[in-house]
Parts: structure tokens; sequence; C-alpha cells
């Protein structure tokens, strides 16, 4: 006996083919429901399928050779067929790639993302933000923004300088003690002595939102032709005391000495932090301004990411509460700043941004940051609603 199988798309074309076939020769013995054709797994269709056997008997050897011949030629034609189909199929994926790749809507670039983020990327780093700040704020655009909304820039730029907004961090005013006590320390030249100049002033006079406060300054950069110089010259202008100290213990005696005074501002030489010797002279410089004091390194906004992040930890045994950024007028690109900050989770106070004593300074704001970056068009009200306003700088 003979045990056939038979494929169609409904149960009657099955049966009509075995009958046209075989006749009354054909005994069905069972059906099932299966997938017929398609590639990979995809594109089939579902059908029937036949399991009969045909009675030997009642076939001459002729016609069952005929009947081979015939099923053979069938089955071969399927093939063709199939085959052909596939062609088809991929013949007309190609087309449809062919087609979106030369008028369809550009939805990757070469380097696999969408445009807007291209060129959000592009900005950024032209602004000098570190590459892993880059890839961070990219990463979270990618996953936060749909294919759809990617589509919108100016919606996609807004978010984005929220996002490092946000993580600018802001050290908060701390008014409890008295008197307070700030000591600024920071490498050669990144305007250390200027900064204590202009900070003494603008809290002595009550600018920038302060109140008027009765300020002294102390400096222990004694040692250098000049130094002392300085600071007694921005002294003299403001009308306002300064002491020079060359001993912890001279530190020490001189702010007890100003015990009433509202504020102290302690002015450091500036010396790498590598050379141990200076890192332990320091160490007692700032024991002497006692528990309470205020510490805050200075870093020039020129300085690159790499080097500013080098000085935050260098300096880091001073235990500065926050970071204050000067020369900010020499770089249109702050991009260095924001990224090592960001990195390190410091707090910034103050900027400052230009030679000028006591105009050139002012208290630390996301706007300011973000109202200078280079190619971006920040929406000045929607950012201050969310960071606060703040006042618009004239520049002599
Ligand atoms: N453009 C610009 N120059 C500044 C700024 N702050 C300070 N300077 C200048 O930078 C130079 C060094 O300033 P200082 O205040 O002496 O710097 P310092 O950190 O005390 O230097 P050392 O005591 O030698 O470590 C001076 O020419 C300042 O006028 C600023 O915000 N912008
Ligand atoms: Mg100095």
């Amino acid at each position: 006996m003979q045990y056939l199988v038979e494929q169609g798309s409904t149960h009657r074309e099955v049966l009509e083919k075995v009958r046209a076939r075989y006749g009354d020769a054909a005994q069905v013995l069972s059906h099932r429901t299966v997938r017929t054709g398609g590639f990979l797994g995809f594109f089939a269709r579902e059908g029937v399928e036949i399991t009969f056997y045909v009675k030997d008997d009642s076939l001459r050897e002729t016609d069952k050779k005929r009947v081979d011949v015939e099923d053979e030629k069938r089955r071969l034609l399927e093939r063709i067929n199939q085959d052909r189909a596939i062609q088809e199929v991929l013949s007309e994926v190609r087309e449809l790639k062919e087609i979106v790749a030369e008028n369809g809507p550009r939805v990757t670039t070469s380097d696999g993302d969408h445009p807007t983020l291209s060129e959000l990327d592009s900005r950024l780093e032209y602004n000098d933000f570190s590459s892993s700040y880059r890839a961070e704020l990219l990463s979270r655009a990618r996953s936060e923004f749909s294919l759809d909304e990617l589509e919108d820039y100016e919606k996609v730029e807004e978010t984005l300088l929220e996002w490092i907004g946000d993580r600018i961090v802001l050290v908060q005013e701390n008014k409890a003690v008295k008197p307070r006590v700030i000591v600024l320390v920071g490498p050669t030249g990144v305007g250390k002595t200027t900064t204590i100049a202009k900070l003494a002033a603008i809290h002595n006079l009550g600018m920038a939102g302060l109140q008027a406060q009765d300020v002294r300054m102390i400096t222990i950069d004694t040692f250098r032709i000049g130094a002392l110089q300085q600071i007694e010259k921005y002294a003299s202008i403001m009308r306002l005391p300064v002491s020079s100290v060359e001993t912890a213990q001279d530190l020490r005696a001189t702010i007890a000495m100003y015990r009433d005074t509202d504020l102290i501002l302690v002015d450091t030489i500036g010396k790498s932090p590598r050379d141990a010797v200076r890192l332990a002279e320091m160490q007692q410089i700032l024991d002497a301004c006692g528990p309470n004091a205020e510490v805050y390194l200075a870093v020039s906004a020129t300085t690159k990411t790499q080097d500013m992040m080098d000085i935050f930890r260098q300096f880091e045994p001073f235990r500065y509460r926050g970071v204050v950024i000067t020369k900010m007028d020499e770089t249109g690109r702050v991009g260095n700043v924001l990224s090592a900050l960001a990195e390190k989770d410091k707090p910034v106070a103050w900027l400052t941004d230009g030679q000028k004593v006591p105009m050139d300074i002012e208290r630390a704001h996301p706007l300011r940051f973000l109202m200078n970056l280079e190619g971006f068009r920040p929406n000045r009200p929607k950012l201050e609603d969310r960071y606060g306003a703040i006042a618009e700088r004239t520049r002599a």
C-alpha cells in the first residue's frame, strides 16, 4: 500500500486534487491544518494537508508510473513557483530599501543617530562638553524621546538645556556663623586675590543682593614680591582693612581679634598642591581658620575638563565647600566647566568675568552658563521659570 500526502489552501481543494489524480483508488486517512509556503518563517499561509493511500491493485503499473511522474512534475513546479515568490519578495524588499535610502525621511545619520541628536551633540562638542558628559546626555535623550519627538529639534534642544541646567548645583548661602570665615584656595594665577577683593567689596557695600557687612581681609601671601602690595592696593581703594600673617598662629590670633566682624576673607598662596610641604602648610592654615571656615576652590574657566577634575581631586584634602569659576570672560565655551562640575559633583558658588574690582563677580546661576552656550537658542522665560531670573549684566 502506498501512503501519500497532498496539501492545498482548503479541504475541498485538496480533495479535488486527490480525486482528479487517483479517482476512487484514493482512501483518505486523515487531514490537518498546516502552514504552507513562506520564507524563513515569514509570509506562510494556513492550509490543509490530507494523508491518503492508494490501493495498489486498483492501479496498473503504467498508471502508477504516470502518477509518479506527474507527481514529480507538480512538486517541481510548486518549488519553482515558491522560489519565484521568494525572489519577488526579496527584490521588493531591496527596492523598498532603495526608495527609503533615496527619498524617504532621514531616520538616522552615518553615525547611526537621529539627525537632531547628531546636531545637538556636535554643538555640545563645540562648547567643550566632555565626551562622557555628552554620551550621558545623548543616551538619556535616546531613551526618553520617541522618533516623532526627535523630529522637533527645538523641543529636544530645550529639554537638553534643562537637563544641563539641572545638573548645576549651587552652593547655598551660609549665614549662621559669625564671623563667617571664607578661605580661597586654588592653583597659581587663577584670580584668588582679585576674587577676594571683589568679595570683600560686594559684601561690604551690600551689592549683588547682599546685606552690607563689616569685612576684613587677611593674606598669608607675604613671601612674594608684590603680593602684599597687590591686596593692600585693593584694600586702600575700598577702604577696607587687610592684615598679613606669616604663620598659622598669627592667623589664629588675627581671626580671634576680628571676632566681632561679620566676614573675614582669607587669601592664600597659589602653589601646586602636588607639593607635599605646601599641602601640610596649607592644612595648618586651614586648621587655624577654625572648624566653621568655608573653603572655596578657585579655578579658571579656561582649564580643560580633565585638568579641572585633577585640580578638584588634588585640593580634596582642604574639604572645600564649593568652586569659584574665574575668568569666565576669557572663554565663550563653558562645557568643560559644566562637565567637570557634574562629573565630580561639585557645587559652584561664584563666577568672575573680568579684572574690574568689584564689578566683575556674581553669584553662580544656571542661566549664566546656559544663556552663553554657543549655537544653542535657550528659551529664557522658560529657564527663568525653572531656575529663577537673574539681572542682565551690563559690561563696560
Ligand atoms: N580676564 C580675567 N582676568 C582675571 C579675572 N580674575 C583675575 N584676573 C586676572 O588674573 C591675574 C591673576 O590674578 P590674581 O588675583 O593675582 O590671581 P591669584 O590666584 O591670586 O594668583 P597667585 O596669588 O599668584 O596664585 C590678574 O591679572 C587678574 O587681573 C577674571 O575674572 N577675568
Ligand atoms: Mg594671589
